[in-house]
């Protein structure tokens, strides 16, 4: 698929959720490496995938697992002499990011599962690969379990949920997302997944599950995060705050109704932050972490650590004197 067809996949939400985001953009960057240049030569080509990674980068600016995934892919380009050398990094890049993408939620099912009682009641929001794949390892091993999914206005992301869960043989409850509080007694476990974890355990997700969280946590209920490395955002280690996605106003009232309200002004975050001590568990791939440890995730699985900043920020002051 061309950078540009996937890249409005991902705008208008027809591939949606952080790893499919992730993995659809490591594929646009393969097959754009793939493509014939007009100018046969190095340096067309690097300025061809920076303009690509642009692009996709530039489509949702919440998931942090597309630039991280971006990054990956096009650390390929790196120490290329040749031509062919920069185009076979990339693609050899991009498929081992989309292979370890997937063992990655495979592995997340395993360990999440483990967290799932025989019995549980569990309560998700919205729509998350990775926390869906724990739940259904769970009923996969044999637990009988039973699920409450919210809705998850506006963009009604719970309908997919349900429809996987039904398809699993799993139990369900559909709720709407101001009910999660009214339920919150009957629930075990909180399960959702994340668009990203910032360096001091925060997790960013779809929008209510910071108050899932909240109301989990007043509850004494357990809240996991499923969320491989890659969600782990490495910029955050020097303050950088995870830019929060506004979306479209039709999303929640049509046009017709919002023409004749002149003094209504409808705001549309897509996504919330749910501080560290609302989170018990971040569920990753390497192991099932506290959020306190997201520091260990960021240095030694994304291999970013604070020199690595340091570094370029000497780079950069010296270029400014
Ligand atoms: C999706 C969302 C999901 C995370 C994790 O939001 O918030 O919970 O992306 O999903 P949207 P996954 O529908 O706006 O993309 O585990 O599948 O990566």
């Amino acid at each position: 698929m061309l950078v540009t067809e996937t890249a409005d996949k991902i705008k208008r939400m027809e591939i949606r959720g952080a790893g499919r985001i992730a993995r659809a953009a490591a594929q646009a960057l393969r097959d754009c490496a793939e493509f014939p240049l007009s100018k046969n030569d190095l340096g067309t080509f690097r300025s061809g995938m920076q303009r690509a990674a642009q692009v996709l980068v530039a489509t949702r600016p919440t998931a942090v697992s597309l630039p991280n995934a971006v990054h990956i892919v096009l650390a390929g380009l790196e120490g290329a002499t040749t031509l062919d050398s920069a185009r076979e990094g990339v693609i050899r890049r991009a498929e081992a990011f989309i292979d370890s993408s997937r063992h990655a939620v495979e592995q997340i099912a395993r360990i999440g599962a483990r967290h799932i009682a025989d019995g549980d009641t569990i309560l998700t929001h919205c729509n998350s690969e990775a926390a869906l794949a724990c739940i259904i390892q769970a009923h996969r091993d044999g637990k009988s379990i039973e699920v409450f999914a919210t809705e998850v206005r506006p963009r009604n992301q719970g309908l997919v949920t349900i429809r996987t869960l039904n398809d699993a043989g799993i139990k369900t409850n559909f709720i709407v997302d101001s009910a999660v509080r009214s339920f919150i007694n009957d629930i075990d476990l909180v399960i959702v997944g994340a668009d990203a974890v910032t360096v001091n355990g925060a997790v960013v997700n779809k929008i209510g599950t910071s108050q899932v969280a909240h109301s989990a946590s007043e509850a004494r209920v357990n809240v996991l995060v499923a969320a491989e490395t890659y969600k782990f955002a490495p910029r955050t280690i020097i303050g950088e705050l995870i830019e929060i996605e506004e979306r479209p106003p039709q999303e929640v009232l049509p046009d017709e109704i919002a023409r004749t309200l002149p003094h209504v002004t409808v705001r549309n975050p897509a996504f919330d932050v749910t501080p560290a001590d609302y989170i018990d568990l971040i569920v990753t791939e390497a192991g099932a972490i506290p959020p306190q440890m997201a520091y260990v995730i960021i240095r030694e699985y994304l291999g970013w650590g604070i020199e690595e900043f340091h570094k370029a920020f000497e780079i950069n002051t010296r270029h400014e004197e």
